[in-house]
C-alpha cells in the first residue's frame, strides 16, 4: 500500500471505530459484532505499525496509554469547579426557588432537573475538537492531570462528532457501576485485599491507581453534565448545551427534564426517591439548575457554590432490624465467613435478609450479638452491611457470637493463620469448599460457564459425577439428562458452554483455580509474564516476586497452591481435557507503532522510572535492550547518561532527549 492510500484507509478505519465506540459505549447500542469490531481495530493497528507516521494521539489505538507516573502534574481549572449548595428538605428547594426569583424580578425561570451522580468529578478539555487533557476537581482551583487514565475510558470521545473550534472544557462525573463495584469487592475479599466502602471510592481508587490495565478493564464510566468553558459561548440555555454535548458524542444522561413550574420540579425530584435503586449506578440526589445562561450569569456565585443551582440530597437509606442468627458459610478457599441472618426488612429497593460480617474481629468491634437490634445500610446501594448494633435495646437474652473450632460442613479443626483475621477449614475435600470452588470456577469472572448454577452443581456433587473442576470436562449428555430440571436441550447447552470454556484465556483459568490472594489482576500479570500454566507452576518464589506488582503474599500463595499434589493433578486433568493453558499471543497491545524498533535507555529520566518507560515502549510494540549496537533504533537519554550515550553518538543512532521521547510516545512524531 502506498503511504497516501494508507493515510486514507487509516482515516476511514478511525472513523468507523469511533462510530462503533460511540454506539457501544455511549448509546449502549452496538451495531456490529465484537469480532467485526476487533477486526477493524486490528486492521488499524497493523496499518499504523506499517506506517508509524500515521499514528496520531487521538487514534483509537492510543487509548491504552502507558503507565502514568507518581505525583501527577496539576492543572489549573479555567473557571473554578465549584461544589453545589445542598438541600435536604423540600422546604430548602422552595427557599432556593424564592431566592432565585427574588434576584430575577419579573422574569420567568425554567429549571433543568438532573440526577446527581455519586462519583468523581472530572474536567475534560478539547482543543479544536480533540481531547487534550483530563483533570480531577482537586480543590476546585487546581486538579490532577489524569489524561492517560481518562483516555482509557471508552465513553470519553477522543475526537468530537460536531465542530468545536478553539477550547472547550466539559465537566462530568466518573463512576463505577454498582454491579462492577460488587464484583470488584467480591474479588478483593477473596484475594484478601481491603474492600472499597462504596463505588465512589472504588472509582477514585481506580483513577488513582495509575495502572491503565485497571482502568482499561472498563469498570469506569462517565456522565457529562455541563460545559465548563468555551471560547465562544454559543448557547443561551443549559438544556441546549446538554443537547449539543450529546450530539457531539458525549455521554449525557437521559433522565434530564426542564420545568417551568416549581411544583412539577418538586414532583420530578420526588419521583426518583424509589426508582433510583434500580439504576445501575449510584445517585445520591437530584440537581436543579436555572436553565437560562444569562440568568445564571446574573445570579453569579458565592465563594463556594453557584447561586443558580442546588443539589437535593436523598436521605441515606438505613433500616433497623433484628439479627436472628449468625451462620457460617465456608468459602472456596476454606475461609469461614460469619453471616448475619435478619428479620427481613425493606432497604434501598429490595428485601434484605442477610449480610456478611466478614470476620470475628469485626463482630467483636461492632459488638454484634445474636438477637441484637441493628442498623443496616447498603454499600453502594447494593451490598448489605451492619452499621452498628443497638445495645440499649438489649433484653439480656442476646448471645455473643463465637467462631466454631470445627468446620460446620466437614468437622475438620479450623486454623487461624498468624496475623490473619479469618479462620479456615484446611480440608481440601471439604464438601462446602468443593461446592464453592466449583461455583467459583464456573462464575462469570472465571471460566464463565453459563447455566451451571448452584442447583446443578449440588446434584453433580451428590451423585459423585464431579469431584473437582476438571471432571466438568468429561461429563456426558447422559450424566446431565438424569438431573432434576435438566432436559435434553439444556443438557446440550450446558455441554456446549463447558466446551466453549476450554478456549478461555490463561488468565481466566488462573482466576478459576481460586488460588488465595490471586485475583484478576495478578492472574493477568502471571499469564503475561510466564506465558503458560506450566511456566507458572515451574516458577519459584523469587521468580514470581520479580514480576512487578506481585508481592510476597501472592508469590507464597501460588507456590503453596502448586506444591499440593492434588492441585497438580487437577491441572493435569484440565490440560488433558483440552483446556487452554497457554497465554494467547496478544496482538493489540504488543504490536503497535514501535513494532520492530529497539530502544536503549540511559541516564535518569524525570517523568518515568526505567521500568515505566520500558513498559510504555513494550505496550507500543517496541523492545528495550540493554546494550547499544548497530541494530538499536533509539537511545533515550536522561540526566547523567553513561557510555551508552557516546557509543550511540559514534554509531549515529537516533538519540532522544526525554521530551523528545515523550513526544514520540504521544505519537505525534516517529
Ligand atoms: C456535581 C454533580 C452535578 C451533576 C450530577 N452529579 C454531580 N455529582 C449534574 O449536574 N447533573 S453538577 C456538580 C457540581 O457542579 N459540583
Amino acid at each position: 500500500m502506498k503511504p497516501e492510500e494508507a493515510r486514507v484507509r487509516a482515516g476511514e478505519l478511525r472513523r468507523q471505530i469511533e462510530y462503533h465506540d460511540y454506539c457501544y459505549y455511549v448509546l449502549d447500542d452496538p451495531v456490529i459484532e465484537d469480532a467485526e469490531y476487533d477486526q477493524l481495530y486490528r486492521s488499524l493497528v497493523e496499518l499504523e505499525s506499517a506506517f508509524p507516521e500515521l499514528v496520531t494521539p487521538d487514534s483509537p489505538t492510543q487509548r491504552v496509554g502507558g503507565r502514568p507516573r507518581e505525583g501527577l502534574p496539576t492543572v489549573n481549572h479555567r473557571s473554578p469547579m465549584l461544589s453545589l449548595a445542598n438541600a435536604f428538605e423540600e422546604s430548602d428547594l422552595r427557599d432556593f426557588d424564592r431566592r432565585v426569583r427574588a434576584a430575577l424580578p419579573g422574569e420567568t425561570v425554567e429549571y433543568v432537573v438532573e440526577l446527581k451522580f455519586d462519583g468523581v468529578a472530572v474536567s475534560l478539555t478539547y482543543e479544536n475538537g480533540r481531547f487534550i487533557r483530563g483533570a480531577t476537581r482537586g480543590d476546585g482551583e487546581t486538579g490532577e492531570d489524569i489524561t492517560p487514565k481518562l483516555r482509557t475510558l471508552r465513553s470519553v470521545p477522543l475526537r468530537l462528532r460536531r465542530p468545536a473550534p478553539g477550547t472547550l472544557e466539559v465537566r462530568g462525573e466518573v463512576y463505577m457501576p454498582k454491579q462492577d463495584f460488587a464484583r470488584l469487592n467480591e474479588r478483593r475479599e477473596e484475594a484478601g485485599q481491603a474492600l472499597f466502602a462504596n463505588p465512589r471510592n472504588a472509582a477514585a481508587g481506580s483513577l488513582r491507581q495509575l495502572d491503565p490495565a485497571v482502568t482499561a478493564a472498563r469498570r469506569l464510566n462517565l456522565w457529562i453534565y455541563s460545559v465548563g468553558f468555551t471560547d465562544e459561548p454559543a448557547f443561551s440555555r443549559h438544556s441546549e448545551a446538554l443537547a449539543w454535548l450529546r450530539e457531539a458524542g458525549f455521554r449525557v444522561n437521559p433522565h434530564i427534564r426542564v420545568f417551568s413550574e416549581l411544583h412539577e420540579t418538586l414532583d420530578y425530584v420526588n419521583d426518583w426517591r424509589e426508582p433510583r435503586f434500580s439504576l445501575p449506578y449510584v445517585i445520591d440526589g437530584m440537581v436543579l439548575k436555572v436553565d437560562r445562561l444569562d440568568q445564571q450569569e446574573r445570579l453569579g456565585a458565592t465563594l463556594k457554590s453557584p447561586r443558580w443551582a442546588v443539589a437535593f440530597k436523598f436521605p441515606a437509606e438505613q433500616a433497623e432490624t433484628a439479627v436472628e442468627d449468625i451462620i457460617i458459610r465456608v468459602g472456596r478457599t476454606g475461609v469461614l465467613t460469619p453471616t448475619a441472618v435478619f428479620n427481613p426488612v425493606r432497604l434501598a429497593g429490595t428485601t434484605v435478609s442477610r449480610a456478611a460480617l466478614h470476620n470475628e474481629d469485626l463482630i467483636r468491634e461492632k459488638d454484634i450479638r445474636i438477637g441484637d437490634r441493628v442498623i443496616i445500610h447498603k454499600a453502594g446501594d447494593i451490598i448489605p452491611e451492619v452499621i452498628r448494633s443497638l445495645p440499649e435495646k438489649r433484653s439480656g437474652r442476646e448471645k455473643a457470637f463465637e467462631m466454631p473450632g470445627d468446620c460446620p460442613d466437614c468437622g475438620t479443626r479450623v486454623l487461624r493463620p498468624d496475623g490473619e483475621v479469618g479462620v479456615y477449614c484446611p480440608n481440601l475435600a471439604c464438601p462446602a469448599r468443593l461446592r464453592e470452588s466449583l461455583l467459583h470456577f464456573v462464575s462469570r469472572g472465571a471460566m464463565d460457564i453459563n447455566g451451571l448454577g448452584p442447583a446443578v452443581i449440588q446434584q453433580l456433587l451428590d451423585r459423585r459425577l464431579v469431584a473437582d473442576p476438571a471432571d466438568l470436562y468429561v461429563l456426558t449428555p447422559a450424566d446431565l439428562i438424569g438431573l432434576e430440571r435438566v432436559g435434553p436441550k439444556s443438557a446440550e447447552n450446558l455441554l456446549s458452554a463447558i466446551e466453549k470454556s476450554k478456549g478461555n484465556s490463561l488468565a481466566r483459568l488462573i482466576v478459576a483455580l481460586g488460588i488465595r490472594h490471586v485475583g484478576e489482576r495478578a492472574a493477568q500479570l502471571l499469564a503475561e509474564r510466564f506465558g503458560s500454566l506450566d511456566g507458572i507452576m515451574a516458577a519459584g518464589r523469587e521468580e514470581l516476586e520479580a514480576v512487578p506488582d506481585i508481592g510476597p503474599k501472592i508469590a507464597e500463595s501460588v507456590v503453596a497452591f502448586f506444591a499440593r499434589k492434588q492441585n497438580h493433578c487437577v491441572v493435569d486433568k484440565l490440560a488433558t481435557a483440552g483446556v487452554n493453558t497457554l497465554e494467547e499471543k496478544r496482538t493489540a497491545p504488543k504490536t503497535g507503532p514501535f513494532t520492530g524498533k529497539s530502544f536503549v535507555l540511559t541516564g535518569t529520566l524525570e517523568r518515568f522510572t526505567r521500568q515505566e518507560a520500558g513498559e510504555l515502549i513494550e505496550n507500543l510494540g517496541g523492545r528495550v535492550v540493554s546494550n547499544v549496537s548497530r541494530q538499536t533504533d533509539y537511545v533515550v537519554v536522561g540526566r547523567n547518561p553513561g557510555g551508552k550515550y557516546e557509543k550511540a553518538a559514534k554509531l549515529g543512532i537516533t538519540i532522544l532527549s526525554e521530551p523528545e521521547f515523550t513526544e514520540l510516545l504521544e505519537g505525534s512524531k516517529l
